[in-house]
């Protein structure tokens, strides 16, 4: 399973650093080429390692040294693909084995011809480890070549330097050894890089470089490995000390043992579609192979940043990505994983309490955007406006507090999906009622009813606004679920069930999405709609302008639909779904897919379809530029959720496992695992009938199109025979 790029383009290269990251969760090392090109941007980053730079009052994640530069020289000339000179070209990762390959035949100025190959990968099995490998073939005549390469402390992330060099030092004829330390968060960072044939040794600058040189016969190829070891204070104490205990490796075993983690992985979360349209599988396996390398695993000080690991984009923090896109996946193929992204969350409750404190709130608050420490990280201002020289305040970290509630949701999603009732009194009630103290805080009584007043929803669009029903609802669950796990509790929340205004459809069946919105002109969003995700709108309106027209960035009431489908029929969610979306530019990355499984739901296959397709383009599509500071981590997410929520109809509610499958007229069938309650469910679907097997005999109950199964061992339902 490869995700091939056919031709080079210089146009693209960011783009493939992205889309071509290897990594495991804790390292990930975007797709760059070896050699240079002066717009490409080269990144290694391990999960939790942030620092704050002076003069900015939020963390990065830091872009570490660079171990990927190498510089080959091939009978004097330096190889570079710039000028037009490579046939035979090949990039491709492979998904299956987490191989990051590039081949190709390079002619040289003097008309010399070589095949290169390079080879990475980031090992699945010793998480601290990546390897690389050079192969060189000379096709018209004896070579000689010299390959430059070591570990490059002049890495920044846009420009901003994180690092001071503490030491540098080589062992012996093949061993480069760095060690760093963060200026600000004081994280250390060791890197050990040992080379497979011996070089002279020189260092300048922060930048620590092995000289190799080679002779090769005609037709004969010399092979070069480079293996790295980073190791950080969030492995060990002393990570200097302890890097220089890791034994040498080759590239070969170590790729073995990885591929072997790789296969657990895919027998484990792999889906596999039956569709007339071959790319369906080849973008859903891309995304799950990135939603894998982006997941911190068993670490709960980790949670998964905006971009997961393959860029800077967003500073590395993580934000509702996490519980409401990302979270659904690793829980339903590995639970404790999905554990410990919540466990973040309570590790993180003493930050949150004190944003709550310091707005004059009570319960827990928690940052719009995150990093290590759990403390609010949303940059102050955006970026400049460079007609009037003057910055726009971010409003999110003050007011988008609905994602108190979306971290209460996933409290809850874990529980219906696990029943880990230990989870739950150690951890789980307590940020159930923490977040919903939050909310009885934050909602104000206005007569007869209680309101929540100035916030903003998940369209981000529409800032400063009063009763957005998408956080009302959820701030009301949050309470409902709080005081049903906290009985000492559940009193103090009686008046806000009661009477927190919860906006109903109208004459017409649309929900507002707030107050005021309904009242607000409606324009025309044809030519944004043709440029989504580059937020054109703002340039032609300032964000004051926008805010007060019928102008949504994503999904918000349709958003809330697909948290709470039990909430509103058929009709209303079309009516809805309709309504918002012609009003809708879709310029956030999280906005397509929620459409597509809405669409799916409500009967409308074929524009349920439509958006699954774009939704997938979001990243993979052949637009350059689209993914240069990273992968959009969410959206990826939500491509597992249309498939699985969407078209297979899989969800899970506190009343247990409904079924309502709806396969796009293209696919023929869809087979995947899907962990709940401890077991894992294999699902065949097809358009006429369902299969579930399971490994216990265990009895599971659930619903197809409402009608009650049980399931033993395994079941056969033919769909003609259920009622719809
Ligand atoms: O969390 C999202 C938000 O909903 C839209 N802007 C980008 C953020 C990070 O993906």
């Amino acid at each position: 399973m490869k995700w091939t790029e056919k031709g080079f383009s210089l146009e693209k290269l960011n783009k493939y650093g992205t889309l071509f990251t290897v990594g495991n969760g804790a390292l990930g090392v975007r797709g760059v080429f070896e050699e240079d090109y002066p717009e490409q941007v080269r990144g290694m980053f391990r999960a939790g390692i942030y620092n704050t730079p002076a003069g900015s009052t939020s963390a990065e994640l830091v872009n570490l040294p660079d171990v990927t530069r190498c510089k080959i020289t091939l009978d004097g000339n330096v190889f570079s693909m710039q000028n037009e000179n490579i046939t035979q070209f090949e990039l491709f990762l492979n998904v299956k084995t987490g191989e990051f390959v590039r081949r190709l035949e390079w002619r040289s100025p003097q008309n010399r011809r070589y095949v290169l190959e390079f080879r990475r990968f980031a090992s699945k099995k010793v998480q601290s480890l990546m390897a690389a490998k050079i192969s060189v073939t000379p096709l018209s005549g004896d070579m000689e070549m010299k390959v430059e390469t070591g570990i490059d402390g002049q890495q920044t992330n846009f420009g901003t330097q994180q690092l001071v060099e503490l030491e540098a030092r080589v062992f012996g004829a093949n061993q480069m050894f760095a060690h760093y330390q963060t200026t600000e968060s004081k994280q250390n960072v060791a890197i050990l890089t040992t080379l497979s044939a011996d070089a002279v040794f020189y260092a300048k600058n922060r930048q620590l470089t092995g000289e190799l040189s080679f002779i090769c016969k005609k037709n004969e190829t010399v092979i070069f490995e480079k293996m790295t070891y980073v190791i950080t204070s969030l492995d060990h104490e002393t990570p200097a000390g302890a890097i220089l205990l890791l034994p040498n490796e080759n590239y070969e075993a170590v790729l073995k043992q990885s591929i072997q983690k790789w296969d657990d992985f895919w027998n484990q979360a792999g889906i596999q579609i039956e569709s007339q349209n071959e790319m369906d599988q080849k973008l859903v396996s891309f995304a799950l192979y990135h939603l894998e390398i982006m997941s911190p695993k068993k670490d709960s000080r980790l949670s998964i940043g905006a971009k997961g690991l393959t860029g800077e984009g967003y500073k590395g923090h993580v934000f509702w990505d996490t519980e409401i896109f990302l979270l659904p996946f690793i829980l339903h193929h590995s639970p404790e994983e999905a554990k410990n992204l919540l466990l973040y969350r309570f590790h993180n409750l003493e930050g949150a309490e004190k944003k709550a404190r310091d707005n004059g709130y009570k319960g827990a608050l928690f940052p719009w955007e995150s990093a290590f420490s759990g403390d609010e990280e949303t940059p102050e201002f955006a970026a400049i406006n460079i007609k009037t020289g003057k910055r726009q305040k971010v409003a999110s970290a003050l007011a988008e507090h609905h994602i108190v509630a979306d971290i209460a949701y996933a409290v809850m999603q874990y529980f219906n999906a696990t029943n880990d009732a230990t989870f739950m009194k150690q951890y789980g009630a307590k940020l159930l009622r923490m977040t919903a103290e939050f909310w009885l805080s934050r909602a104000e009584r206005l007569g007869e009813k209680w309101v929540i007043r100035d916030v903003i929803g998940p369209d981000e669009y529409t800032e400063h606004i009063d009763n957005n029903a998408y956080t009302n609802y959820m701030a009301h669950y949050n309470v409902a679920v709080a005081a049903k796990w906290n009985a000492d509790f559940a009193p103090s929340c009686a008046e806000f069930l009661e009477k927190l205004y919860l906006p109903k459809p109208n004459e017409n069946g649309i929900i507002p999405q707030d107050d005021t919105f309904l009242s607000k002109p409606v324009i025309s969003l044809e030519k944004y709609k043709k440029e989504q995700g580059k937020q054109g709108v703002l340039l032609d309106y300032a964000r004051s302008e926008v805010n007060e027209m019928q102008i949504l960035k994503q999904a918000d009431v349709v958003m809330l639909m697909y948290l709470f489908p039990a909430l509103f029929d058929a009709d209303i969610m079309k009516k809805n779904l309709v309504f918002y979306e012609t009003r809708t530019i879709h310029d956030s990355s999280l906005s397509k897919a929620i459409h597509a499984i809405i669409a799916n739901w409500c009967n409308e296959k074929a524009l349920s379809y439509r958006f699954f397709e774009e939704a997938c383009r979001i990243d993979f599509g052949d637009a350059p530029h689209t993914s240069d500071d990273g992968i959009h981590a969410a959206s990826l997410g939500a491509i597992w959720l249309m498939v699985i929520n969407g078209f297979a109809g899989v969800t899970v509610t506190q009343k247990g496992l409904e079924l309502n499958p709806q396969l796009p007229d293209k696919w023929e069938k869809v087979q995947f695992n899907f962990v709940y309650l401890g077991e894992t469910l294999h699902f065949t679907l097809t358009k006429r009938d369902i299969s579930i097997r399971k490994s216990s005999d265990t009895p599971i109950h659930f619903n197809i199109f409402g009608k009650k199964y049980i399931v033993e061992k395994e079941i056969h339902v033919n769909l003609e025979e259920v009622p719809l």
